[in-house]
């Protein structure tokens, strides 16, 4: 038997406020969450959904030193980003708060004391790295040393990103600092520990016996942390960023950035409801649901958990539907590499389309494995489904009605048999679409509505009423009633889906009165009100908007493997004799052309000073031949004759070769007289 609850609190992980937020985030967690709350309330239920910025952790202070500010004004920037672009998505919080905040500073620091005075927790002395000339002891990522696997230099404390490995600080030959640059040394220092090997047997039965409902790879992560045995887990560190652990002796000791996070959705839901938030927290009748990414996992299902368990006073997660991840054109998606679709950059290039973009990822939703976004998947959902089914089914029905009708609803008749055919199809989607919401299968509950759509314009395409309006007028409004009515659910069944697309759709059949229980209904239009003049729900996305983004994704691609470019190991040494033999000079560029029959050479006629000269080059991909005429460029004048495709070269042109394989040709850098020596 499934419990019964009164209530339910929905949390959606607090993104780190160290950058802005993008597709993958959207997909994995906020869209998702929000369409869950929101058919919750269409239901009438009592729900309460809590979001905010994850304000503390290295990376903020990482990213604040780098640019010389403080990792306040870090936080500060992107906390007002993210909270806006989650606004513009339509993500319905109740609260979107931050882990800055006083309230979270106060109900963070209570709980550790809570925990203390409990003796929950367990001291220990370890040794570890610290820099003598900064001062301070040094977080995993601000050491860097050399990967004892693969051995390439700059391997971080925590993992090396060369070979993967993950690492901890010890395991670095010759450990450098990345504050000073020193070489730190291994000190003492004590932290707190939740020790969580003592909470494994209840979190044993709670997991694998009581929610084997919980999604596969959920339970399946979970099962294999408990199979390997649970650790104790540090819940402090030393840095200066955070919140002070609140014990005598602590002084430059902050709660572990997972430690305080997860209070933060509980500090939120204090911060808006401060009399009453117990309720949402405590009450047993409240069922807690956490959002988050897979590699959230362990930090929601088993310590977080703990935490609250060992604090005694609060609920445990009912259910924790985390997602996979989703990739981008096949890559995954990293903020460092700027491999990403930012929302907010998004909503500049398609102002107007949030809805597209929720449908095509929940459409694509890594609800059971990884998926990727492609920019012609998202091109080709939007034609083939928004504008051509969705969409084309509800302005076929206004156009007509105010074609045949004057906007007004016609009434209906007696229904056909085919009528009715399709009207049994339709009954059946509320119950469906909310048996998979139920269940957090949102890919599948709106392929259902979407399936709603279908019908429809099958519906209109099978009874083809503008070719009855000359015969049977009465028919022809009893179609046109059924494809209102159809519409008029539509908006219902999509909004919470699609909220911006409903809400206008609703605006376009004038439905004032509706709710989630109306879903099915073929009365939610009274026959005689009026509808408004017909718009597009949706618009076609032309070919150029998608070979823009391709291109923008084309360029970072070159960008980064140009910044991630190894320069050739130096050769062999030589002697200036050596170099000397090259005879290198410099002349003009008098005429260039292509050579026919090659696609990679050009055929240039060089003015050297003493007369003209002609040199074939390689450089065909990368230049336009009359771009080069009239420049000086540099070449070796004393290599022997060499024929190509039967033009006889007489010397080399250099170029430098970048990163990208594309060829630059060497210029001086100013206008030099033709013939002279490079020397
Ligand atoms: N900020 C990690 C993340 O964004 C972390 C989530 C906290 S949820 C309490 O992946
Ligand atoms: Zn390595």
């Amino acid at each position: 038997m499934t419990k019964q609850f009164k209530r339910t609190t929905v949390t959606s992980a607090l993104p780190y406020a160290n950058g802005p937020v993008h597709i993958g985030h959207l997909a994995g967690v906020y869209v998702p969450a929000d369409i869950y709350v929101r058919y919750l309330r269409l239901k009438g239920e009592d729900v309460l959904f809590i979001g905010g910025s994850d304000e503390h952790g290295v990376p903020i202070i990482i990213k604040a030193r780098k640019e010389g500010v403080t990792p306040q004004d870090i936080v500060d920037r992107y906390h007002t980003l993210i909270k806006d672009s989650f606004k513009d998505f339509g993500i319905s919080f109740d609260v979107y708060s931050r882990t800055s905040s006083k309230t979270h500073h106060g109900v963070a620091s209570d709980f550790f004391k809570t925990l203390y005075d409990k003796g929950e927790f367990i001291e220990k002395e370890s040794e570890q790295y610290y820099d003598e000339e900064a001062g301070q002891f040094l977080a995993d990522r601000y050491i860097t040393g050399e990967c004892p696997h693969c051995h390439a230099e700059g391997a971080y404390g925590d993992q090396c990103e060369k070979c993967g490995t993950s690492l901890s600080p010890l395991d670095l030959i010759n450990p450098k600092s990345a504050i000073s640059g020193s070489a730190p040394v291994l000190k003492k220092t004590k932290h707190w520990y939740l020790p969580l090997d003592k909470h494994e047997p209840w979190l044993r039965e709670w997991i694998l016996e009581n929610h084997k409902e919980w999604r596969p790879n959920v339970y399946g992560q979970c099962k294999s942390w408990l199979d390997m045995g649970l650790q104790p887990r540090a819940v402090s560190r030393d840095l200066d960023w955070g919140i002070p652990v609140p014990v005598e002796g602590a002084e430059g000791k902050v709660l572990y950035v997972w430690f305080d996070a997860p209070i933060g959705y509980i500090s939120n839901t204090k911060e808006l409801l401060p009399d009453t938030w117990e309720t949402w927290w405590k009450d047993p009748e409240t069922r807690l649901v956490h959002f988050i990414g897979k590699d959230n996992i362990v930090f929601h299902c088993i310590v977080f958990p703990a935490m609250l368990k060992a604090e005694g006073s609060y609920i445990l997660p009912d259910n924790v539907p985390s997602n996979e991840f989703l990739n981008l054109e096949g890559d995954k998606i990293s903020t460092s590499r700027n491999w990403a679709v930012w929302l907010h950059e998004y909503l500049v290039d398609f102002p107007g389309k949030q809805d597209v973009l929720r449908y095509v990822l929940t459409a694509n939703a890594p609800e059971t494995k990884d998926n990727d976004f492609t920019w012609k998947d998202f091109q080709a959902r939007n034609n083939n489904e928004l504008v051509a089914i969705y969409g084309n089914f509800v302005n076929r029905t206004l156009v007509l009605t105010h074609k045949y009708f004057e906007g007004k609803v016609p009434a209906r008749g007696a229904l056909t048999e085919y009528d009715q055919t399709t009207l049994q199809e339709f009954t059946g989607v509320k119950q469906q679409v909310e048996q998979l919401l139920n269940n957090f299968k949102f890919r599948e509950a709106q392929k259902e509505a979407m399936n709603l759509a279908r019908i429809g314009n099958k519906y209109l395409a099978d009874t083809e009423p503008w070719k009855l309006a000359k015969t049977d007028m009465e028919r022809v409004g009893t179609i046109l009633n059924i494809a209102l009515q159809i519409s008029a659910n539509l908006s219902i069944a999509f909004e919470p889906f699609l909220p911006f697309s409903s809400a206008k759709l609703r605006g376009l059949l004038q439905l004032e009165a509706w709710s989630w229980e109306n879903l099915g209904s073929l009365d939610l239009l009274a026959t005689g009100s009026t509808i408004a003049p017909a718009e597009l729900l949706f618009e076609k996305i032309e070919d150029a908007a998608i070979d823009a983004q391709m291109q923008r994704l084309a360029n970072i691609k070159v960008e980064n493997e140009k910044q991630a470019y190894q320069p050739a190991a130096v050769k062999e040494a030589t002697t200036f004799d050596d170099f000397m033999k090259l005879d290198i000079r410099v002349g003009t560029v008098l005429e260039c052309q292509k050579v026919p029959k090659a696609d990679k050479l050009l055929q240039f006629k060089i003015q050297d000073g003493m007369g003209t000269r002609t040199i074939v080059s390689g450089i065909a991909k990368y230049y336009n031949p009359e771009d080069l005429v009239g420049k000086q460029v540099c070449f070796i004048a004393n290599f022997p004759p060499r024929k190509l495709k039967g033009i006889e070269s007489q010397g080399m042109i250099l170029s430098a070769e970048d990163a990208d394989g594309r060829l630059v040709v060497i210029s001086p850098s100013d206008k030099v007289t033709n013939g002279v020596s490079v020397c």
